[in-house]
């Protein structure tokens, strides 16, 4: 074939964009993409409930309808703005699209056209393109380097605002490194969800195995040892050994638990100032094998992410997600101070692949890790397994094993897997700081 024709094939011939409802009942964009070639490709956006302050904004149409949650404006944003502007152009231009987008929006937040309308949009496009090749997004993005299976932190105990019940940390999470595979770690995972289910059943009642919003369970636990101790017990009981086989992590999103007024931050009922915090943090390191705490300060305090990194980042991730929100240049300050040694990398945070490629490389050139992330509301679309592999990043966080929205992400790693076969590397601790925590 002549290459003008296959250049040919790779232009985008359709976009449609529709409403959906994700994991929360709340509707979203999805946007489907086909080039010329028969490369189609479709994708949806997430939603947070614990949003960073610098977040690309969703275009929410308010009024009556479901109860100002729609997204008609967004998916007309779709149709009739992005479409045209972008139909014609080479699928595999993904830079070029997302800066067409970005300047059609003409925001430094993506509120006129909405993160909702953009990010679906250009996720479709990557995945036309591939498609058009016929080829996996990961092997698309990432070609023959991309072969690295993550690390999950698995929230398997939901608190926060996640969740209704009086946790004050949102996600406790668990680490299945003892494994030489993907596969071998989720059904490590899977092994200590199911007994987690049944101890607390045992201990709280039938009320306990209700779960949150990301498939974790949400008992009626009053503080963070207890969760923790919880954690500790259900790997036990299921023959794994804690700080080796399976690590815990701590996402606090303390953004939601910092009183501002007051300058402290409430947790299960006390009120800690930021060197409290800080010593808190230390004890839970040393009383248990957490490797990984983000968001211990809240979105503005870089200094304190800056004390706590001095402190323990030699031993455990300290991971910014509202306190990057996968930007650049709030990475690039971190980066400066030495806040945080992880960023947690939400592609609808930014809103563009272009841009979360971009802060990915900017983290891994500086040494920090990058944690490709789900939102609490989600749906089906698997792009975060794909991009995960294809970055190498190592570290992926998408919920428990369970509810549909979550175990789409695991059971894409898990077929991505099967493809690569023997070229496949499942990292264990070799993505944290310690190769031991026990
Ligand atoms: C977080 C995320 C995902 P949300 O804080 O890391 O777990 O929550 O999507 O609600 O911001
Ligand atoms: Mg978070």
């Amino acid at each position: 074939m002549l290459v003008y024709e296959v250049e040919e094939l790779f232009k985008i011939e359709k976009v449609k964009a529709r409403w959906i409802i994700d994991s929360r009942a709340r509707p979203t964009v999805e946007v489907d993409v086909i080039t010329r070639g028969g490369g189609y490709g479709r994708a949806a956006a997430p939603a947070g409930a614990s949003r960073g302050k610098h977040e690309a904004v969703e275009v929410r149409d308010g009024g009556k309808a479901f109860k100002g949650y729609g997204v008609l404006k967004a998916v007309e944003n779709v149709n009739k703005i992005i479409a045209p502007a972008i139909i014609g152009m080479d699928s595999r231009r993904q830079r070029d699209i997302d800066y067409k987008m970005i300047e059609l929006d003409g925001t430094p937040n993506k509120s006129k056209l909405g993160g909702n309308a953009i990010v679906a949009t250009s996720l479709a496009v990557a995945k036309a393109a591939a498609d058009t090749y016929g080829q996996p997004l990961f092997k698309y993005i990432g070609g023959i380097e991309a072969r690295t299976l993550p690390v999950p932190l698995m929230n398997i105990i939901n608190g926060g605002v996640h969740a209704g019940n009086e946790l004050s940390i949102q996600e406790f999470m668990i680490a299945p490194v003892g494994a030489d595979k993907f596969s071998e770690a989720l059904r490590i995972a899977v092994e200590v969800y199911m007994e987690l289910k049944k101890l607390l059943k045992e201990n709280y009642g039938p009320i306990a195995i209700n779960v949150g919003d990301e498939g974790g369970f949400a008992p009626p636990m009053k503080n963070t040892r207890e969760a923790l101790n919880a954690l500790v017990e259900a790997v036990r009981r299921v023959g794994y050994v804690p700080g080796k086989d399976v690590l815990l992590a701590l996402d606090v999103a303390a953004s939601q638990v910092f009183n501002e007024s007051e300058n402290v931050y409430i947790i299960d009922g006390r009120k800690y100032s930021r060197s409290e915090l800080i010593e808190f943090y230390e004890r839970l390191v040393e009383e248990y094998p957490i490797a990984s705490i983000e968001d211990p300060f809240h979105e503005e305090d870089f200094e304190g992410f800056k004390e706590l990194t001095d402190k323990l980042g030699s031993r455990i991730l300290v991971v910014g997600d509202d306190l990057f929100v996968t930007n650049i240049k709030r990475l690039r300050k971190g980066i400066e101070m030495g806040a945080a040694n992880a960023i947690l990398v939400k592609v609808n945070q930014v809103g563009t692949l272009t841009e979360t490629l971009d802060v990915v490389r900017e983290a891994h050139r500086n040494g920090y890790k990058a944690i490709i992330s789900h939102r609490s509301g989600e749906t089906e679309d698997t792009s975060i397994s794909h991009i995960a592999v294809a970055l190498n990043t190592g570290l992926i966080k998408t919920g428990a094993p369970a509810r549909g929205e979550r175990t789409a992400k695991y059971n894409e790693l898990l077929r991505i897997e099967e493809y690569l076969g023997e070229e496949a590397i499942y990292p264990g601790t070799k993505v944290f700081p310690r190769r031991s925590y026990a």
